[in-house]
């Protein structure tokens, strides 16, 4: 009998070590942390997918052991335009949605889907952390129940098409198909340029540059750097038709829920993700035109200002503008 003590002791210390073992990985102790969930179309070497591990990597600094942060690229979670609704259902805690998301839903927010309106990042950034980003950000939790936590530059958008020609003005531009997101504000942007605009999801879009099924897309340089659309186009048009932006967003349920440290915490890792973006996509816009001359693409500039004029004449007279609060357009083009 006397050699069974130590021998219970010893199973008795294993089975406290393995308990340990388990606590440590047990779902229990991962439910206790807070899940955020994300969904983004974004591809990863994308600079706003790769903002995520940095929101992540500074959330898990500040608040260690707290959050199970998890990033979905590629819309393998959502599709693209579907993060709004999933948030508001409690399905996703947060994404970076477009001013054309918001706009459905927020139809002042369509001034900012408008082309030729922000100048550059710089300017978007003192808009939109200014007075009217803090009055809209306002209508837009009211109305979507979801917290702007910071203003992302998703960069400056250009054309990018299949076949090089010869593109000066909007009229040059009859009947090419050119692809934009799936919804109706993204086609009036389309159109407006001068082309036809053809309704298709991100994700689609390099098969169908591929195929022919569409003439042209437009998005930032980086994006049509990260996503090889330069693979199966000819040409690059400097049309700067859109200085466009994505906004970081949270579900209000999961914002609500958190603590006034955790506000704080997931508020700043917002942040940093947002700045980490914008100085990265905004020096590489400006060195990624000899990449894709190196690629062979041609690169083209027109005469931006026919461009702007009938663009900016297309939605004085649209359904849009007359959704915009009195005055507003004034202070967006006196904000400096
Ligand atoms: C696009 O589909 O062209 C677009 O640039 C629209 C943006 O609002 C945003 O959804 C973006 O795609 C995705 O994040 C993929 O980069």
């Amino acid at each position: 009998m006397k050699s069974v003590a130590p021998l219970r002791r010893g199973l008795l210390a294993a089975c406290v070590s393995a308990l340990a073992l388990l606590s440590l990985t047990s779902p229990a102790v991962a439910q206790s942390k807070i899940t955020l969930r994300i969904s983004t179309p974004a591809v990863p070497d994308d600079w706003h997918a790769r903002m995520w591990t940095v929101f992540k990597e500074t959330l898990e600094n500040s608040a260690p052991n707290q959050f199970d942060v998890q990033i979905n690229l590629n819309a393998a979670l959502f599709k693209q335009g579907a993060e709004p609704a999933a948030m508001a259902r409690g399905n996703l805690e947060l994404a970076s949605i477009s001013a054309f998301d918001i706009a459905k839903l927020v139809p002042a927010f369509s001034i900012f889907t408008a082309g030729y309106v922000i100048r550059e990042p710089q300017h978007q950034q003192k808009v939109f952390n200014g007075p009217i980003g803090a009055e809209l950000f306002k209508a837009v939790s009211e109305q979507m129940d979801v917290t702007v936590l910071s203003t992302v530059y998703l960069g400056t958008r250009q054309l990018n098409l299949r076949e090089a020609r010869k593109v000066q003005t909007p009229a040059d531009l009859r009947g090419v198909k050119l692809r934009m997101p799936g919804s109706k504000e993204w086609l009036f942007l389309g159109n407006a340029l001068g082309a036809t605009a053809t309704p298709l999801a991100f994700g689609e879009v390099y098969l169908g540059l591929k195929t022919g099924t569409i003439d042209g897309q437009d998005n930032p340089l980086p994006t049509t750097r990260a996503a090889k659309f330069y693979e199966v186009t000819k040409q690059l048009v400097l049309t700067q038709h859109l200085v466009d932006s994505l906004f970081i967003t949270m579900s209000n349920k999961s914002w609500n829920a958190l603590t006034p440290a955790q506000k704080q915490q997931v508020s700043a890792a917002a942040h940093a993700a947002a700045k980490f973006n914008n100085d990265s996509r905004i020096k590489e816009e400006g060195q990624l035109l000899d990449f894709f001359r190196q690629q062979g693409l041609q690169v083209s500039t027109p005469d931006v200002d026919a461009f702007r004029k009938a663009v900016q004449a297309a939605y004085a007279q649209s359904e849009y503008a007359r959704a915009w609060p009195a005055g507003l357009l004034d202070r967006i083009n006196a904000t400096r």
